[in-house]
C-alpha cells in the first residue's frame, strides 16, 4: 500500500485484482464495509451496491491514471457539452469492458448470488430523452475506448426522463427515482464548485490599468456541485470523465430570514438554487416561458466552462493556448451558451481584449445540429435573457454587431439576408436564435447523416453555409457495438466471436464482414436462426412476467420503438395493422404469416396527439388480442417504458425495424442502427441514416417504400390533399372509417377523432400519401419471411455490412476532420 503523498496506484488485490478470488474477497468486504450488512440480511439493493462497489474499485486505478496522464503530456482534450446522457445500466457494460464477466458470473456463483439478479436490479440513469442522448453515450463509450482524452459535461438531475406507465391505455408519466437507492458509480467532488450568476444588472468600471471593463451584479448565485463517473473504455485501460454538475445554494440557508422569525423565506433560497437539476424536460414540448430550462442550460454551461478555464490554467497556463488544449463540441443547440460564456469569462474575469477573446472561443467551439424541425430550434425571448442573464445578452448583442458588420459588408447590405443571419429574430417579441449563436461561434458545424446534412445546408441553415462552405461536414451518427450487441445480445456476441475467431470486432466492427462467407451456408443458417429465436423467447418471457402478456416467438416480431411523435408515423404502421385484422376477419383465404407487433416509446407529457396514438396502440391491442377469430394471426403489444434498459431486450428479438418517419424529417435514427446490428430487416423509407444504411446493406437486403425528401415537397407545392387519397383508396377508407366507428373505444366514436381527422384534413407526415406504398411493401415482407433461407440470409448480410455504424467510426471521422484529437493510450 502507499501513502497519501504519493501518487502511485493502489496494490491491494482486493482493490484491483481481477481474479475470482479477488473479487469475492472484495464483495464480502463491501456488503460488510460499506453497505454494513451481513449477508443473511442484505437486501437485492445491498447486494448490488456491493457488486458495484467492487467493479467500480478496479476502475479507478485506470482512471486516476488517465487523468493524472493527460494532465502530465497537457493532451488535447475534447470536451463534449451535452444537456443529455442516456447511459443505461453501468455493471454490466463495466464488467465487460473490464473482460470479467464470466469471472463475476463465477465468483457470484461460489458466493450463492445470480449474476442476472444483480444486474436487474440496477436503476438506469435516464438522463436523456432519446437519440440525442443516447449519441450522447455511445460517444463515451467510444471516446474512451479509441484512448481519446475527453470529458463529457452535462448536468446531474435529481429525476431523470419519467417512468411511462399505461393506464387504461394512457400513458401516465411517474416520476424517477434514480437516486433513491444510492448511485455507486459517480464520486461527488464537494470541492469542485463554482458559483452561477443569475439575474441583477451590470455596470462599468475602470480596473487597475485604467481599461473600461463591465462587471455584473447578480440577483441570484447558485452554486454547480461536480459529481464525477468513470467511464472505462473495451478492452483498454483508458477511462475518461463524464462530470455532471448539481445546483445547490451558495448558503443554504438564510440565517437572517431565520433569525427574523421567517422560516419558509429562510429555506427558499435552498430551494430555488436546487430546483435547476431537479428534472429534466422532456423534449417535444414548446419551450415557450420555459424560464426554468435556459437557467439549466445556463447553469451547466456555466460550471463547465469555469472548470474548463481552471483545469487550463492548472495544467497548461495562458490562455492564449485554450484552444489548443480544448475543444469543445456542442451537442445541439442547449450548450450554445458556451459561446457567449467563455467570451464573458476571457472578457470579464481576465481582462482580455474582444479580438483576441473571440479568436480564442471561436476555435474552441464545434457544433451539431440534430433536427430541422422547426419547433425543436430553439429561440428565446430577449425580455426573459435579458432579466436571467443581462451580460449573455450583452455579449451576444457585441457578437452579433461585428457578425451583421461582416455580411453586410460581404453581400453590399442585402437587408433581408442580414435579417435572416441575424442573431436576433426580429417579430413582435425579439428572440435569441441559439442555432445562430452556436453558427457563429464555431469553427465547425456538422449535420448527423448525409441528408440531413444536405438539408441543412440548403433549408435552415442555407445562408451560413453560403457564407462559410468550407465550416460544413457531414457525421453520421453511430452507436456503440459493445451496448448494442456484446451487452444486448449475448448469444450473437458469442456467435460472432467463433466465426471472426477473436473478439477485436467488438472494437472493429467492419470485421464482421467475414460473414458474408456464410451467408449461404445453412447450417451457419440454423446457428444465426437458434440466436434470434432464443432471444425472442427471452423477450416473451420478460414480457409475461412483467406484463402478463403472452407472445409467441415462432410468430415475426415486427417493432417499432422509438419516441412517439406524429413525424415518426406509428400511426402509418397502426393503419397497416387495423387493416390486416379486417382482412384476417372477412377473408378466410388471407392468412400472412402470423406477426407480433410491439411498439415501445414515451409521449411528451404536452403532447396531446402523441398520447392519443398511444391509447389507440392499446385500443387497437385490445380489441386484436381478444378476438378469437384473429389469435394465432396477429397481436399487438405496448411495451410499456421503453428506455435502454427494454431497449436491450428488443433490439436482439426483433425480425422486422420500422424506420418509417417522413423523408427529411428524421434527422439520422439510431434505433435503425441498433436493430441492423442486431440482425433485424428495416422497413423504412429514404430518411435519415436508412439511406446510408441501405446502400451499406444492399438495397436487395432494405425493405424500402415511399416518398422520398423531393417528391414530399413537390406534393406539398402542389397542394397536398389527404381527403383525396383517402376517397381514391377504398381499403384506407374502410380503416379510417373503422377507427371512427368506436370499434376500438366501446362505441365512442369521437375519441380518435383528432387523428382521423387532422389525417383526413392536414397530415402534415403525409401518412395517407405513404400508405398503399406501404402495406404494399408489407405484403413483400410476408413472402420473404416465408422463405426462411432468404430472410435470414439477409439478415446476416445487414450485420455483416453495419459494420460503418458504429460509433467508434464517428468519433474516428469527428477526431481527425473536427477535433484533431489523437489517442492517447494508458498503461496501468
Ligand atoms: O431526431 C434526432 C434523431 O434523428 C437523431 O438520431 C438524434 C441523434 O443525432 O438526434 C435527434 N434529435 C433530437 O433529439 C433533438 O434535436
Amino acid at each position: 500500500m502507499v501513502t497519501a503523498e504519493t501518487s502511485q496506484p493502489v496494490t491491494d488485490p482486493t482493490r484491483i485484482g481481477l481474479t475470482k478470488e479477488a473479487l469475492k474477497q472484495a464483495f464480502v468486504d463491501n456488503l460488510f464495509y460499506i453497505q454494513g450488512r451481513f449477508r443473511d440480511v442484505a437486501t437485492a439493493n445491498d447486494i448490488y451496491m456491493a457488486a458495484a462497489f467492487t467493479v467500480r474499485d478496479r476502475l479507478l486505478a485506470r482512471w486516476l491514471k488517465s487523468a493524472q496522464h493527460f494532465k502530465e503530456s497537457g493532451a488535447r482534450t475534447l470536451c463534449y457539452l451535452s444537456a443529455e446522457y442516456l447511459l443505461g445500466p453501468h455493471l454490466i457494460n463495466n464488467l465487460i469492458n473490464l473482460g470479467i464477466l464470466e469471472t463475476a458470473r463465477e465468483a457470484g456463483e461460489e458466493l450463492g448470488l445470480d449474476l442476472g439478479e444483480i444486474l436487474a436490479t440496477e436503476e438506469e440513469p435516464g438522463l436523456g430523452n432519446g437519440g440525442l442522448g443516447r449519441l450522447a453515450a455511445c460517444f463515451m463509450d467510444s471516446l474512451a475506448t479509441g484512448q481519446i482524452p475527453a470529458i463529457g459535461y452535462g448536468i446531474r438531475y435529481e429525476f431523470g426522463i419519467f417512468d411511462q406507465a399505461i393506464e387504461n391505455g394512457w400513458q401516465v408519466e411517474k416520476s424517477d427515482t434514480w437516486l433513491k437507492n444510492g448511485n455507486p458509480w459517480e464520486i461527488p467532488r464537494p470541492k469542485i464548485t463554482f458559483p452561477v450568476r443569475y439575474f441583477g444588472h451590470t455596470e462599468p468600471y475602470q480596473d487597475e490599468q485604467g481599461r473600461l471593463r463591465i462587471r455584473w451584479i447578480p440577483g441570484l448565485v447558485v452554486e454547480g456541485v461536480a459529481h464525477d463517473t468513470p467511464i472505462l473504455g473495451y478492452g483498454v485501460a483508458n477511462a475518461n470523465l463524464l462530470r455532471l454538475w448539481k445546483a445547490q445554494a451558495t448558503e443554504s440557508f438564510d440565517f437572517q430570514a431565520f433569525s427574523t422569525g421567517d422560516y419558509y423565506r429562510a429555506v427558499q433560497a435552498k430551494i430555488e438554487a436546487e430546483t435547476i437539476s431537479k428534472v429534466l424536460y422532456p423534449n417535444d414540448e414548446p419551450a415557450v416561458g420555459k424560464e426554468l430550462r435556459l437557467k439549466q442550460q445556463y447553469f451547466f454551461v456555466s460550471c463547465s466552462i469555469q472548470d474548463m478555464v481552471r483545469l487550463h490554467l492548472a495544467t497548461v497556463g495562458p490562455l492564449d493556448t485554450f484552444a489548443d488544449k480544448f475543444v469543445a463540441q456542442l451537442n445541439d443547440t442547449h450548450p450554445a451558451l458556451a459561446v457567449a460564456e467563455l467570451m464573458r469569462i476571457l472578457l470579464d474575469e481576465h481582462g482580455l481584449a474582444w479580438e483576441p477573446a473571440w479568436d480564442i472561443t471561436h476555435r474552441t467551439f464545434a457544433f451539431t445540429n440534430h433536427t430541422l424541425l422547426p419547433e425543436a430550434l430553439e429561440t428565446w425571448p430577449i425580455e426573459l435573457f435579458e432579466r436571467l442573464l443581462p451580460r449573455l445578452l450583452e455579449i451576444i448583442y457585441e457578437i452579433n454587431r461585428r457578425f451583421l458588420d461582416e455580411v453586410r459588408v460581404r453581400y453590399l447590405a442585402d437587408e433581408a439576408r442580414i435579417a435572416r443571419l441575424s442573431l436576433i429574430a426580429e417579430g413582435e417579441t425579439r428572440r435569441v436564435r441559439m442555432a445562430h449563436l452556436a453558427a457563429v461561434g464555431s469553427f465547425a458545424i456538422n449535420g448527423v447523416a448525409a441528408l440531413h446534412t444536405d438539408l441543412l445546408k440548403t433549408t435552415v441553415m442555407r445562408d451560413f453555409h453560403e457564407l462559410w462552405p468550407d465550416r460544413f461536414h457531414n457525421v453520421t451518427n453511430g452507436v456503440s457495438p459493445r451496448r448494442f450487441i456484446v451487452v444486448s445480445n449475448r448469444r450473437l456476441a458469442r456467435l460472432l466471436t467463433s466465426v471472426c475467431g477473436n473478439e477485436d470486432w467488438m472494437r472493429d466492427l467492419t470485421a464482421l464482414r467475414r460473414l458474408e462467407s456464410l451467408a449461404e451456408d445453412q447450417g451457419f443458417h440454423e446457428d444465426w436462426r437458434r440466436v434470434k429465436l432464443a432471444a425472442k423467447d427471452q423477450l416473451a418471457r420478460w414480457l409475461a412476467a412483467k406484463t402478463g402478456v403472452r407472445i409467441d416467438p415462432q410468430t415475426l416480431f415486427d417493432v417499432q420503438a422509438k419516441r412517439i411523435h406524429e413525424y415518426k408515423r406509428q400511426h402509418l404502421n397502426l393503419l397497416h395493422i387495423v387493416g390486416l385484422y379486417q382482412r384476417i376477419k372477412q377473408d378466410a383465404q388471407f392468412r400472412p404469416p402470423p406477426r407480433t407487433f410491439l411498439f415501445g416509446g414515451k409521449a411528451a407529457p404536452s403532447y396531446a396527439m402523441a398520447k392519443l396514438i398511444i391509447k389507440l396502440i392499446n385500443a387497437v391491442a385490445e380489441v386484436v388480442n381478444g378476438d378469437p377469430q384473429v389469435n394465432g394471426h396477429i397481436r399487438v403489444v405496448f411495451v410499456p417504458d421503453f428506455n435502454v434498459t427494454t431497449g436491450q431486450l428488443l433490439y436482439p428479438a426483433a425480425d422486422l425495424s420500422e424506420q418509417i418517419s417522413l423523408a427529411g424529417k428524421e434527422a439520422s435514427g439510431t434505433g435503425n442502427m441498433k436493430f441492423a446490428m442486431n440482425g433485424a430487416l428495416t422497413i423504412g423509407t429514404l430518411d435519415g441514416a436508412n439511406i446510408e444504411i441501405r446502400d451499406a446493406v444492399g438495397p436487395e437486403n432494405f425493405f424500402l417504400f415511399g416518398l422520398t425528401e423531393a417528391e414530399v415537397r413537390q406534393r406539398q407545392a402542389d397542394g397536398y390533399r389527404p381527403s383525396d387519397i383517402y376517397h381514391g383508396d377504398p381499403e384506407l377508407a374502410t380503416i379510417i372509417d373503422l377507427i371512427d366507428s368506436g370499434l376500438f373505444a366501446h362505441g365512442d366514436k369521437t375519441l380518435f377523432r383528432p387523428l382521423t381527422e387532422n389525417l383526413l384534413r392536414h397530415d402534415p407526415f403525409m401518412v395517407l400519401a405513404d400508405f398503399r406504398a406501404y402495406v404494399s411493401c408489407q405484403t413483400l415482407i410476408d413472402e420473404v419471411f416465408q422463405d426462411s433461407a432468404r430472410w435470414t440470409r439477409m439478415s446476416i448480410l445487414n450485420v455483416a455490412r453495419i459494420g460503418h455504424f458504429s460509433s467508434d467510426r464517428a468519433i474516428r471521422e469527428y477526431g481527425e476532420r473536427i477535433w484533431k484529437v489523437e489517442p492517447v493510450p494508458i498503461q496501468v
